[in-house]
């Protein structure tokens, strides 16, 4: 996704990018590198409650709607045409009962790795968190 890219147990800088929103379009496309102001954007479209910080439970939520914003006839699984170019390498990955199909708890199990690699201390996400770990990948 441009940002799941998600489907790559790459941890934090997996994670920075994943949650700059707009690459969490294309479940197995090339990652792009995100801007600042793209991270800053992502984050706080996901910290609904605008605590400053992204918790499981918001970080679960937008994860979810962009799935189903993907997921073009709605039927609950991403199939490789669902992506403008999709890297199979990655597809193959998040799909792990390789049905061919990711299902939304196959996206979202690969993401909770993740995220709780990047909130290990707090629990949470926090916006220099996601800077720093961007910065350095
Ligand atoms: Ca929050
Ligand atoms: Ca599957």
């Amino acid at each position: 996704m441009t940002g799941l890219r998600i489907f790559r147990a790459g941890g934090k800088a997996a994670l920075a990018a994943c949650l700059a929103g707009a690459l969490w379009t294309a479940l197995a496309a090339p990652v792009l590198a995100a801007t600042e102001e793209q991270l800053r954007a992502a984050f706080a479209a996901a910290d609904v409650n605008a605590d400053g910080v992204v918790d499981v439970d918001e970080y679960v939520a937008y994860f979810a709607d962009a799935f189903r914003r993907r997921d073009a006839d709605g039927d609950g699984f991403l199939v490789p045409a669902d992506f403008p170019n999709p890297d199979m390498a990655r597809f193959g990955e998040a799909d792990r009962d390789g049905d061919g199909r990711i299902s939304l708890g196959e996206a979202v199990a690969e993401r909770m790795l993740v995220f709780f690699d990047l909130a290990s201390d707090d629990g949470v996400i926090r916006l220099d968190e996601l800077l720093a770990y961007e910065a350095a990948r």
